[in-house]
């Protein structure tokens, strides 16, 4: 049964203050992922938002063991983790990957492929505030179609996002979700799933930033909001092969469908001024994958 938030557990993992921008997403999304670990975890982070988030030695804002690792290894350094936690006997800590999806979809991707080709034995969780926004805001692989970073500031990117989850799938490994900080208990359940499960285990996780995203710091948890009402982001899981949509994206695909993808472009800076035509094609790409998803939940549960 779904989680609900007064279930939450009250243990917090996370220090009061950190040194991330105002308003970003990250530490609400590992607030709720530390949380469904129960601090029983050690992390290997690369370069990112997410080791300023951490701290700086001697500081940190978090309870647990945290391993910083170079920027394209973190494939490699949490499969070494796991191997020397099997030897000592202590399978029952559980080594979390957490990187952004520059260091994910782009530069870490190789030492990820290894790690899944060989059923690694950890939870890899990309947050994917759609650039490499520690550095000035580049554009990365999952930069969407038409958002303006500073390596793409006249009209915007070019492609569409590479879709890390489906890269992940065909690897065969036993758990791929998605989630968004917004939707927290759909968070949490799902960390808790994939920490039951042997293997490499794939989380995706949108993480609105209001620095390179340029929107309000206040409005943080309902940009997330919108990006899964709209398609931007899709919640699913796959367990064992068979998919399946949850919470808000398996509502809306029981009750009507995606809202419009212009109530979410409109309030992002980083968008503005995109292309009619740009908008269409977005609009087309997540149409076309929201029936993909549908088709796989009606399948998923036949
Ligand atoms: C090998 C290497 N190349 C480049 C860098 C510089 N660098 C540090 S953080 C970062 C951006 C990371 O982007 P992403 O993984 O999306 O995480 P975010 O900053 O967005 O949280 C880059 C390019 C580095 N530390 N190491
Ligand atoms: S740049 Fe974005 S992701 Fe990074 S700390 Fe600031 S709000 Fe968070
Ligand atoms: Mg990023």
């Amino acid at each position: 049964m779904a989680t609900k938030i007064l279930d939450l557990p009250e243990e917090e993992y996370m220090l009061p203050g950190n040194r991330a921008c105002a308003g970003c997403s990250l530490g609400i999304g590992l607030r709720h992922i530390l949380k469904a670990l129960g601090g029983n975890c050690i992390f290997a982070v690369p370069a990112s938002c997410l080791t300023v988030l951490g701290g700086m030695y001697p500081t940190s804002s978090v309870r647990i063991p945290w391993m910083n690792v170079v920027f394209p290894s973190t494939g490699a350094a949490a499969s070494g983790l796991a191997a020397g936690l099997k030897a000592i006997g202590r399978e029952d800590i559980t080594v979390v990957a957490m990187a952004g999806d520059g260091g994910t979809a782009d530069i870490g991707i190789q030492a990820l492929s290894g790690a899944a080709e060989r059923n690694a034995n950890f939870l890899y969780i990309c947050y994917d505030n759609e650039a490499y926004m520690n550095t000035g805001t580049q554009r990365s692989g999952s930069t969407p179609i038409g958002a303006r970073t500073t390596t793409t500031p006249a009209y915007g990117k070019r492609q569409h996002q590479k879709d890390v989850p489906k890269i992940m799938e065909a690897h065969g490994i036993p758990y791929i979700a998605t989630a968004c900080p917004s939707f927290p208990t759909d968070l949490y359940d799902k960390v808790k799933k994939a920490v039951g499960k042997q293997g490499t285990r794939y989380m995706h996780m949108c993480a609105p930033c209001p620095s390179g995203w340029q929107f309000p710091a206040k409005d943080t948890v309902e940009m997330g909001r919108m990006a899964v009402e709209v398609g931007a982001v899709i919640l699913y899981e796959i367990e064992d092969g068979a998919f399946r949509l949850t919470s808000r994206s398996k509502k809306l695909a029981e009750q009507g469908g995606l809202k419009a993808l212009r109530d979410y472009i409109a309030p992002q800076g980083r968008f503005k001024g995109m292309e009619e035509e740009t908008i269409d094609h977005m609009q087309a790409w997540i149409n076309r994958r929201w029936q993909q998803c549908i088709r796989r939940d009606a399948e998923g549960q036949a």
